[in-house]
């Protein structure tokens, strides 16, 4: 396990509140209660960097934090817990939106989904999204420590064939037993180049 010096850089609810682009940035998507939060303070092996709370949805916001002065790492509202679907579909159009399209630091995106779920259609649509911008894709299966190794490995086929993506472009962790984060950082720093 490895030291990251890891900060929060800015919060923004809007374009005119993003850093300047100065490193590469790496957005982190997914369902509230994916495990998002934990597995992004799992990759900076750090308690309490990204809140990872019970009350799913809080954030509203884009964060951004910097790894090491040299990757920033963004922090995107789960989706699923807003409260209505035109909640949802304006946060998406206010935050998300303008920062895939606009945002040329932006290299790719990890998608975090539950290795025991079968993607919903907001995942479908997020994947979707991030091949039509351009962006990279990963997959963060988390949980897997919740499943055999057969019943993980089954899910990620079927993870990847609803997706629509590669199976490679999955990577199984556990925060909680810290497996797959460095196999993980492997994948960002092969898109930060
Ligand atoms: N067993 C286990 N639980 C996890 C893991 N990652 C997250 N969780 C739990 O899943 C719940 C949601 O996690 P959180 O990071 O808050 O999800 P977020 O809404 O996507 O940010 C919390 O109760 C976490 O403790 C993991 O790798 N293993
Ligand atoms: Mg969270």
């Amino acid at each position: 396990m490895q030291y990251h010096d890891a900060k929060l850089l800015a919060t923004a609810a809007n374009k005119a509140q993003w850093p300047p682009e100065s490193l590469p940035e790496i957005i982190f998507c997914g369902r509230s209660n994916a495990g998002k939060s934990t597995l992004i303070n799992a990759l900076v092996n750090r308690k309490n960097l990204a809140y990872s709370g019970k009350t799913p949805g809080k954030t509203r916001l884009l964060n951004f934090f910097t790894v090491d002065g040299r990757v920033i790492f963004t922090d995107a509202p789960g989706y699923g817990y807003a409260t209505s679907d035109k909640a949802s579909a304006l946060q998406f159009e206010k935050l998300i939106d303008p920062y895939f399209r606009e945002r040329q630091a932006l290299k790719g995106m990890i998608l975090v989904a539950d290795a025991r779920r079968v993607p919903n259609d907001d995942d479908i649509s997020m994947v979707e999204y991030g091949r039509h911008t351009h962006k990279a894709i990963i997959v963060a299966c988390t949980k897997a420590d919740k499943l055999s190794h057969g019943t993980l490995m089954s899910n990620m086929n079927k993870i990847a064939s609803v997706l629509g993506v590669n199976r490679k472009a999955l990577v199984p962790v556990s925060a909680m037993k810290k497996q797959g984060i460095d196999e993980l950082w492997a994948e960002i720093d092969r898109l930060i180049g």
